[in-house]
């Protein structure tokens, strides 16, 4: 991954470039979207639970201009050398089910989601407690991190996040030798949510990590992207990045982090026990029980790409795992 030091994430408005200045590729894509969630609404799990549609193929599509935004980013492309996704691609396709499982309304539905004040409840096992203002995490030094993000679904994305390792934070508040993992909550909004409606789901949405994993280095805590702070769809003000575990596990819009000793639940292992592990890392070698993770569809690309172990942070991660065929779906290990 790339990674580049920046101090501070204020960004003045003027230098937002308007979204008119550029065309994505994604405006050509809404079709083969819509029929993804059409899929995925007449299944019983919506859209973690149903494999990726193909894009369409309008000769638009060829033609299409896909800058990026440049000036905000270090890089335009990942260290293997696949160019990012377009700011337009990244905040108009997302899963976010507290707003919708469709994931080209999610941006109109969380426009309005209150995002200042924000507080960030910092707690369990640790020695040193704190309710975290935004201001607080803000003032940590933010870097930019160029990740793959592979969601389960077979659809992955290049994006340039902005943040801080995940380590930083839980360094802070110190966690006891009783710590093994960390649990993390969203955000219950239930104004600005509709989704949270749904009784399809057992909100919270939830996640977790072992400790290990969430000290790793390329675990971050995003609060930005392309230079900006995150709009809501993308899990704003503040949302968890693992780049070499599925998408889901990036949980969005955190409000509550502890520390604790027997392996959390996450909403998916809730949801679909036999569909959805506690690791979750990317592998092209373990299926989904419904369809192949052997390849993917990038955004804005035609075809399929081969998946990467790991997504291709093997080189940073898998000295985590003993065997990571396993620890792709089973829930069980460490405990
Ligand atoms: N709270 C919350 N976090 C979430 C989700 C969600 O529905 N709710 N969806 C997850 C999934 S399935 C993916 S692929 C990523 C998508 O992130 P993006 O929309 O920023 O690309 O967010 C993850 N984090
Ligand atoms: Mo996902």
């Amino acid at each position: 991954m790339l990674i580049k030091k920046r101090t501070g994430i204020e960004i003045p408005s003027s230098e937002i470039t308007p979204k008119s200045a550029y065309l994505s590729r994604r405006q050509f894509m809404r079709g083969a979207a819509l029929s993804t969630a059409a899929v995925a609404a007449g299944g019983l799990l919506a859209a973690c639970d149903s494999p990726d549609a193909e894009p369409g193929s309008s000769a638009a599509d060829v033609s299409a201009v896909q800058t990026a935004m440049p000036g905000k980013v270090s890089a335009t492309a990942d260290e293997l050398g696949d160019p990012l996704n377009t700011f337009e691609e990244i905040t108009t396709y997302n899963n976010y089910y507290e707003f919708s499982i469709n994931k080209d309304s999610v941006a109109s539905l969380s426009k309005n989601l209150p995002t200042a004040p924000w507080q960030v409840a910092v707690g369990g096992l640790v020695n040193k407690p704190k309710i975290y203002d935004l201001e607080d995490l803000m003032a940590i030094e933010q870097e930019e991190r160029i990740y793959r993000l592979r969601c389960v679904e077979a659809w992955s994305m290049v994006i340039p996040w902005l943040g801080f390792p995940l380590a930083k934070l839980l360094n802070e508040v110190e966690p006891t030798s009783a710590a093994k993992y960390v649990r993390f909550e969203t955000v219950q909004d239930r104004e600005n949510m509709p989704g949270l409606n749904s009784s399809l789901f057992p909100w919270p949405y939830v996640e977790g990590l072992r400790l290990d994993e969430a000290m790793n280095d390329l675990a971050i805590l995003s609060t930005g992207l392309y230079g900006e702070a995150l709009l809501p769809q993308n899990g704003a003000p503040i949302r968890l990045v693992v780049p070499w575990k599925y998408g889901f596990k990036s949980i969005k819009s955190i409000v509550k982090i502890d520390l604790v000793d027997t392996m959390p639940e996450s909403l998916w292992m809730k949801t679909a026990p036999n569909e959805y592990g506690f690791y979750a890392t990317v592998n092209p070698n373990v299926d989904h029980p419904r369809w192949s993770q052997a390849t993917e569809r990038r955004i804005g690309e035609f075809g399929r790409r081969e998946t990467l172990m790991f997504n291709g942070y093997g080189e940073f991660v898998a000295h985590l795992y003993d065997d990571p065929d396993f620890d792709t779906t089973q829930t069980v290990r460490g405990q």
